[in-house]
C-alpha cells in the first residue's frame, strides 16, 4: 500500500509539472494535455473537449467531452488551478457584485468571494507562485492591484500603473508569468501606432520590464508561452488578417519577432498547450461554425482533431459561446 501511494504523489507530480507548462492552466482532464473548452453564456455551462483523461466530478460526460453548469449570463469565465491539483477548475467573475465564484477541478470545494469593489477589472493569475490561481482586479483609478494571495489568503496591494505616452489606443491587462520565478507578473499591454508594448512588474526585481513587437492596427493581444521556457511570450493575433506576430521573450538575445497565418477574419484567437509538449499551440474558433482551428507546436495532432492545412480542426461549441482560456 505504501508503494502505491508513492507512486501515487510521483504521478500527481509529475502531472502537475506539465499542466502548468502554459501560460495559464487549462488541463481540465488532468491528462496534461490542456482541453479546448467553450463557455456558453445563456446557460452558465463549461463543454469541456477533454483530451485523453477521463470526466471527473464535478463534471459529467458530454458527447466526446464533459460538462458543468457554473455561472449566470452577464459573467466572465477564467481559467485556473484553484486547488493545485495540475487540473484547471471553474471560476466566473460577476461584475456588478464584483465577485469571483469558484469550483474546484474535485469539486470539493466552491465558493464566492468579493475582491475589491463594483468597476474594478478581474485579473486572476498565480501572483504568490504556490500552483493556485489567486483572485485578483485592477483598479486604474489608483493603479493598484489587488491580490488575494492563495498561500496566506491575506490581500497584497501592488501599485504599477502603465507608461503611457499621447498615441495609446488600447491598454489591455495581461498578467502572466514573464520572468520564469513562477509569479505571474502584473502587465499591460500598450498599443500604439502599429506597436504593441508588454510592460510588466517583475516580481523577482519589482522593477517595470518592456518587450514588444510591430502589428497592424487589428490585433489583439494573447497571452502564451510558445517556447515552453517558463515566461510568458508577446503575442499577437491581427483580427482582420488572421497573421500571428509573436516574440519570444528570452531576454538579451532573444530571436526576432516572426510571423505566420493561422484563422480568418471573425474568429477568436486563444492559446493553450493542447499537445501537451510545453509549448503553448495557436488556436482559433470559429464562430460560423463553432470550430476549433488548432496549430500544434509538435504538430502532433490535437485530441479527436482531423488534419486542416498545418494544423488539426474539431467541431466543438456553438456560435455564442466563449472560447477558453479567455484572453485579454
Ligand atoms: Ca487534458
Ligand atoms: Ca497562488
Ligand atoms: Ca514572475
Ligand atoms: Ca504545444
Amino acid at each position: 500500500m505504501k508503494y502505491i501511494q508513492q507512486t501515487l504523489i510521483l504521478g500527481i507530480l509529475v502531472t502537475n509539472a506539465v499542466a502548468t507548462a502554459g501560460a495559464i492552466p487549462a488541463d481540465y482532464d488532468g491528462d496534461g494535455r490542456d482541453d479546448p473548452v467553450v463557455w456558453r453564456p445563456r446557460e452558465g455551462n463549461w463543454y469541456i473537449l477533454r483530451s485523453g483523461g477521463v470526466c471527473r466530478s464535478p463534471a459529467s460526460p458530454f458527447w466526446i467531452g464533459c460538462i458543468r453548469q457554473w455561472g449566470l449570463p452577464g459573467d466572465v469565465p477564467f481559467a485556473g488551478d484553484f486547488s493545485g491539483d495540475g487540473r484547471a477548475g471553474y471560476c466566473v467573475y460577476r461584475p456588478h457584485e464584483a465577485s469571483f465564484y469558484v469550483l474546484s477541478s474535485n469539486g470539493s470545494a466552491f465558493y464566492r468571494i468579493q475582491v475589491g469593489r463594483v468597476g474594478d477589472e478581474p485579473v486572476p493569475a498565480d501572483y504568490d507562485g504556490d500552483g493556485r490561481t489567486d483572485l485578483a482586479v485592477y483598479r486604474a483609478s489608483e493603479n493598484r492591484w489587488i491580490i488575494r494571495q492563495t498561500h496566506d489568503l491575506r490581500i497584497r496591494n501592488l501599485w504599477f500603473r502603465p507608461a503611457t505616452n499621447p498615441a495609446v489606443d488600447a491598454i489591455f491587462l495581461a498578467p502572466a508569468d514573464y520572468d520564469n520565478d513562477g509569479m505571474a507578473d502584473p502587465a499591460f499591454v500598450i498599443k500604439s501606432r502599429h506597436s504593441y508594448n508588454w510592460q510588466y512588474r517583475s516580481s523577482r526585481t519589482g522593477q517595470r520590464q518592456y518587450f514588444g513587437v510591430a502589428g497592424d492596427d487589428d490585433g489583439r493581444p494573447v497571452t502564451a508561452d510558445i517556447d515552453g521556457d517558463g515566461r510568458s511570450d508577446a503575442v499577437v493575433w491581427d483580427e482582420v488578417t488572421g497573421y500571428w506576430t509573436f516574440f519570444e521573450n528570452r531576454g538579451p538575445g532573444s530571436p526576432l519577432p516572426r510571423e505566420l497565418q493561422w484563422g480568418l477574419a471573425g474568429d477568436r484567437a486563444t492559446a493553450a498547450d493542447f499537445d501537451g509538449d510545453g509549448r503553448d499551440d495557436f488556436a482559433v474558433w470559429r464562430p460560423s461554425n463553432g470550430t476549433w482551428y488548432i496549430l500544434t507546436s509538435s504538430g502532433r495532432p490535437s485530441a479527436h482533431a482531423v488534419r486542416h492545412g498545418n494544423g488539426w480542426a474539431i467541431q466543438w461549441g456553438l456560435s455564442g459561446d466563449e472560447p477558453m482560456p479567455h484572453q485579454p
